[in-house]
């Protein structure tokens, strides 16, 4: 077999010391595949001077980076724009965000048919060669796809959640867009609510005929078959494991807590994203410190928000939204040498993540929308003692019973769990916290993978245990 990923971006980067693999759940998960298999990986081209086609590691290459170069307009206007401003917040429900407009809509059908140009010409669709699509980015390229090749075997994964049918046709080319994906032999969604938005939408919609199934459904469209199902992804459990245990990562979890000088850290890390909730859970921690004047002083708030989609608007302005909500709060109540939130607005590397993971007392992850949450899963990996506060928006929460849950838009409750979590009984933290890990270790990212493309290559799900 061999596997073709077609993902927004490719999975290397330049550094000082030459090229590498870029490190995320993704690139983690199918880097062994191609490793393994060859294969090839299509992805945007942003800047000119790199090449369009990169064998890679150059020495000895595994499998081929392929770059669909974009000018600056076509990154404007089919990432910045149709993936950015359209897809993303009405997925999330976040409509306010949403900004229609027909040419966003016309460059995304141009790059995605060159994404398919470059799948085609670089494959021969032979035997069991696979091709896999990744995310909101390319709806369109499995239609193109099928079309040249009726015989290619073609999944999609699709990483944020599938919105209400209802909420879906707000946009004026959701029928083409779902025709686009049902170029697909198998579309993968996180959880089983998205796998019923979408099965609802191709039914309503395009008059699809679907029936649902033990592993999800099958919908019938113009000819061709496309399976759907649940297939939750997971982190690299190993690789989190073996961070946890790194003696230097302690040290560095037990020199941050005594820098606090508090006696309980919450920890929020997030992309600075208007779905993450950011704002409403420092909201929140306001009010708890209203509530609770008995912990000013004992209890910090650090919260990471890693920049992300800066350019736009929406971005800058949930960035001014946190600034001064911070400010405020800490205006308000910090003392001495007590801060309540500290705020870094900055990337980390993972092993840095991890040491923070490991000294917190409670994780607030609380999404107005997300369709997992692997800081979740890194969280549960990496700690031995904590408490998970998980919005019941997320798709997560649907895996994890034993997290206290929270609706992120109710600032009462959010305030109230904070104590709760602050509060909790030892044995108590630690039984929610070993059914979670449970969970995790089987929610493993190769599994995952795993689990994909045999499902694609097959046409069955791999059994769950
Ligand atoms: C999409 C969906 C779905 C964050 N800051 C830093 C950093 N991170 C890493 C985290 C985690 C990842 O980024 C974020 O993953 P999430 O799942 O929270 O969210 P999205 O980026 O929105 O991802 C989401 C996911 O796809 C997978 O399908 O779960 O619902 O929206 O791994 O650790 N990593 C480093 N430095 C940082 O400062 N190195």
């Amino acid at each position: 077999m061999s596997l073709t990923v077609a993902a927004n971006r490719v999975p290397i980067r330049q550094t000082d010391d030459g090229w590498e693999t870029s490190v995320g759940g993704l690139t983690t998960a199918l880097l062994p595949v191609l490793q393994e298999q060859g294969g090839l990986w299509v992805g945007m081209g942003e800047d000119p001077d790199l090449p369009d086609r990169q064998p890679y590691p150059a020495d000895a290459p595994d499998f081929l980076v392929r770059r669909v170069p974009l000018s600056d307009e076509e990154l404007d206007h089919y990432y910045y724009g149709m993936a950015n401003r359209v897809l993303w917040p009405v997925s999330h429900y976040l409509i306010q965000h949403l900004e229609l407009k027909e040419a966003f809509m016309e460059t995304y059908r141009q790059v995605n048919r060159r994404f398919a140009e470059a799948i085609l010409e670089e494959t021969e669709g032979e035997g069991d060669d696979v091709i896999w699509i990744q995310d909101y980015h390319q709806m369109l390229s499995p239609r193109h796809i099928r079309t040249e090749r009726p015989d290619a075997t073609i999944g999609h994964f699709w990483h944020i959640p599938w919105p209400a049918m209802e909420v879906f046709r707000i946009l004026p080319w959701s029928r083409e867009l779902l025709r686009g994906m049902l170029g697909c032999d198998l579309i993968g969604f996180h959880v089983e609510e998205y796998v019923d938005n979408f099965i609802e939408s191709a039914e309503v919609l395009l008059g699809a005929n679907a029936e649902t199934t033990p592993d999800g459904g099958v919908i019938r469209y113009d000819g061709h078959e496309t399976r759907v199902e649940a297939d939750p992804i997971g982190i690299d459990v190993a690789r989190f494991q073996q961070m946890a245990a790194d003696e230097e990562i302690n040290e560095k979890a037990r020199s941050f807590r005594e820098r606090l000088g508090t006696e309980k850290v919450v920890l929020g890390i997030d992309r600075l994203d208007y779905t993450k909730g950011i704002h409403s859970r420092m909201v929140a921690f306001e009010k708890f410190l209203e509530d609770n004047p008995e912990y000013h002083g004992r209890v910090s708030f650090f919260q990471i928000a890693t920049p992300s989609r800066s350019k736009l608007e929406s971005y800058q302005q949930i960035r001014r939204e946190v600034d001064e909500v911070v400010g405020r709060i800490n205006g308000r109540f910090a003392r001495e040498s007590w801060v309540p939130v500290n705020y870094r607005y900055r990337t980390y590397s993972q092993y840095e993540l991890c040491a923070f993971y490991r000294a917190a007392d409670a994780a607030l992850i609380t999404p107005l929308r997300d369709g997992m949450n692997v800081v979740t899963q890194e969280f549960i990996t990496a700690n031995e003692d904590g408490v998970l506060i998980l919005s019941e928006l997320t798709g997560a929460a649907y895996l994890l019973p034993e997290a206290v849950q929270v609706n992120p838009y109710d600032r009462n409750g959010l305030a109230r769990a904070i104590q709760t979590a602050l509060e909790m009984p030892e044995d108590e933290k630690r039984e929610r916290l070993s059914g979670l890990k449970a969970t995790i270790e089987e929610l493993d990212v190769h599994k995952w993978a795993d689990g994909f493309l045999t499902s694609l290559r097959t046409g069955a799900r791999m059994s769950k245990t």
